[in-house]
């Protein structure tokens, strides 16, 4: 940590409490967060680690209305699914509070009180859409009706869910409340907007010329795009009755913007954890301000937040905000409306007592630098060839041996018999110990982990090299070697207790059980004690070993892909899409005249190389023969297409596909399975070259 600063504040994104949280929650924010926090405080850094849910906004109002239960219903159960999951995988929060408390409404109206008694908010009156039957503004996600594009007679005012098109209330075909079903109206309403052009020039000062060495680039570079793009002033109100409520005159019915309370919620976790000496945390400016979260909160955290920091005046900003990419899980984005997800409390109850290898994954996986998949078939690599055949092995042997060979006690170290191994040994503990705690304190997660595996990979290759086995094949020899026997096995042990203070902030539950077996206090976790090699006092007697980790087996990984599917294949069919795409807006015949078709045949085909869908044709046109790329190869083999004629788009500008440039376009269209058939001159009659009109 930077000398400039005397304690850590560690926030992770509060989850809706709309659901309950999947495995992308944890590699974006919340395994990262808890990693950060419990090395800091293995290095006696003075930590708060502040979580808690997101209870107000859109979401848990829709929840509660698909259910049929109230607002309050809705946050109360998944609160507890969440924080109880979050419990369970060892997410160590000093708070998990939540934004529906009372200490919440306190802190986030007086902050918009202040704001607003400073004059900073701007009134406007817009026209919103209003549901006179029950008398509420609506919010997009409220209003439904017919989708102008695929005609989905459930699409959202913000979406239509079935063709995926973003929509604005405006553009549906006979628009309905989702509420009452009545046509709604369009109505005026006051909101409070917060002027964020107003704070370009500090966003831009602060962050582009500030931040530019020390966020990590996707973070900065979504900043950079919005400052370059320009802000625009925003409502921090709205019309609804779930929420905190507007804390002025005249604003009945309206309560503050989600995202305006939302990472308030920090401060009054915060304040609900230290009612006395919060405000060292937030308003000491040696106090360092990380927070976790995943790249679609962005903006929120590096642009919007800071601003109502900034304009609210007092408090400190956040030092990084080291946000994730996503998670996607067996190749495909992970979505809760369709069910596409695994789900932290289901993960628990099929893996009981198994966090730590969720954990190893997750980390070892993160979607730090880019977006990452998570497949099952690589969950089960990942654990039974790193985390059981490497760490947990090493252990394991060296306990074992040490059992057999040195009669249950750690052995004496013989500085005499010392050899070169043990040196190395010895001294690439040292350099491990620098690359894991500056990639942690960089946020490089993964590079760290890495490490530590690396330390007990080394530790195995060094006890096959010395072989102390091999060194006590007869009773005579093992008297003969008895000190070499001792110094390996007491490098082992030594290493294995540094692997404990090594894998603790990733693998907290493994650091403990490897404790126990060593009969040592857990004390010993301490990052300063890492790389010492007297932990463990000569003659101590140590615990029998015990299994670390174990095995995953074929028929786990196949059941939990069968859930998943199976699970995902109802949403699937509801959305499946619709049968004929509805026909595109009209264009003049101008428009199309401007599209020159030709006869052409193909005379060549091939493949291209790292593509499968791809094919390379070479297509006569009759006064000149084109290189076209075309993606039919899960359709057709080179072979049966050569001789075919097609109708050729000539006029295209040229395109690059895998280094090879296309001059033009084959029309294709689809049978009724789905197979690609060529749009061609009957009989392959055309002349080649002859216009198609
Ligand atoms: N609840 C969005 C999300 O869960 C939002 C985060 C709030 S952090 C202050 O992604
Ligand atoms: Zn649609």
């Amino acid at each position: 940590m930077d000398n400039k600063y005397n304690r850590i504040l560690i926030t992770a994104a509060l989850p809706y409490a709309n659901g309950p949280v999947h495995i992308g929650h944890l590699a974006g924010c919340f395994l990262p967060a808890d990693i950060y926090a419990r090395f800091q405080r293995a290095r006696k850094r003075d930590v708060q680690f502040i979580g808690g849910s997101d209870e107000h906004g859109v979401p848990i109002t829709i929840r509660a209305m698909k259910e049929g239960i109230t607002p309050q219903d809705v946050v109360d159960k998944y609160h507890k699914i969440i924080k109880d999951s979050l419990e369970a995988m060892g997410i160590s929060f000093d708070i998990y509070s939540r934004t529906s408390s009372e200490i919440h409404r306190q802190t986030s109206q007086d902050f918009f009180r202040k704001l607003y008694d400073d004059g900073i908010f701007e009134e406007r009156v817009s026209e919103q859409y209003f549901d006179e039957e029950k008398q509420m503004f609506l919010a997009d996600r409220y209003i439904t009706g017919t989708c102008p594009v695929c005609q989905n007679e459930n699409a959202y005012g913000d979406q239509c869910e079935k063709c995926g098109s973003t929509l604005s209330p405006e553009q549906l075909i006979n628009p309905r409340s989702a509420l009452s079903n009545a046509v709604p109206v369009k109505k005026a309403t006051t909101h409070w907007y917060f002027p964020l052009n107003k704070y370009e020039d500090f966003l831009k000062t602060w962050i582009l010329e500030g931040k530019k060495d020390e966020w990590k680039p996707n973070v900065y570079g979504q900043c950079k795009s919005w400052l370059d793009s320009g802000l625009q002033p925003r409502a921090m109100t709205r019309d609804s009755s779930w929420g905190v409520p507007v804390p002025i005159e005249g604003a009945e019915g309206k309560v503050l913007y989600v995202w305006f309370d939302a990472p308030i919620g920090y401060i009054s976790a915060t304040k609900e954890l230290l009612p006395q000496a919060w405000d060292t945390y937030w308003k000491q400016e040696d106090t360092k301000l990380v927070h976790f979260i995943g790249k679609d909160n962005i903006v929120f955290h590096c642009i919007i937040f800071p601003a109502m920091l900034k304009a609210h005046g007092g408090y400190i900003l956040p030092d990084n905000v080291p946000a994730n990419e996503f998670l996607n899980i067996e190749g495909e984005k992970v979505s809760t409306s369709r069910n596409w997800a695994v789900w932290v409390h289901e993960y628990l109850q099929d893996f009981p007592g198994m966090q730590d290898a969720l954990r190893y994954v997750l980390c070892t996986n993160a979607p730090e630098t880019k977006d990452n998949d998570f497949t099952w078939k690589d969950f089960q690599e990942r654990v039974n060839n790193e985390l059981v055949a490497v760490f947990g092995n090493f252990i394991n042997r060296a306990m074992v041996l040490m059992h057999k060979l040195c009669g249950g006690r750690v052995p004496a170290f013989h500085e005499e018999a010392k050899t070169d191994l043990d040196l190395q040994m010895i001294q690439s503990l040292q350099t491990s110990k620098k690359i894991v705690t500056d990639s942690i304190e960089n946020y490089k997660f993964r590079d760290a982990l890495f490490e530590v595996i690396d330390i007990a990979r080394r530790g195995n290759k060094y006890l096959q090299d010395v072989a102390p086995w091999t060194l006590a094949k007869t009773p005579e020899l093992q008297q003969q070697n008895q000190q070499l026997i001792d110094n390996c096995l007491h490098i082992a042990l030594q290493l294995t207790a540094n692997l404990a203070i090594f894998i603790n902030p990733f693998l907290p539950e493994t650091a403990g059980k490897i404790c126990h077996m060593l009969t040592v206090v857990n004390k010993i976790l301490e990052w300063e004690n890492a790389g010492r090699m007297d932990l463990l006092k000569t003659n101590y007697p140590l615990r029998p070993p015990e299994l670390l980790f174990r095995k995953i087996e074929d028929a786990e990984i196949e059941a939990q892909r069968e859930k998943l599917h199976a699970a995902a294949v109802k949403k699937t069919d509801e959305q499946a899409p619709p049968d004929f795409l509805p026909v595109k807006e009209t264009i003049g015949f101008d428009d199309f005249s401007k599209i020159d078709l030709r006869a052409g045949t193909i005379v060549a085909a091939e493949k291209v190389k790292k593509a499968d869908k791809l094919l390379q044709l070479q297509v006569d046109l009759g006064f000149e023969t084109r290189t076209i790329v075309s993606g039919i190869a899960l359709h057709y083999t080179p072979e049966e297409i050569i001789g075919q004629q097609v109708t050729v788009v000539t006029n295209l500008a040229p395109r690059k596909m895998k280094g090879i440039e296309s001059q033009g376009m084959i029309l294709m269209s689809e049978d009724a399975d789905g197979k690609l058939v060529f749009v061609s001159p009957r009989d392959n009659a055309a002349k080649n070259g002859a216009v198609v009109s």
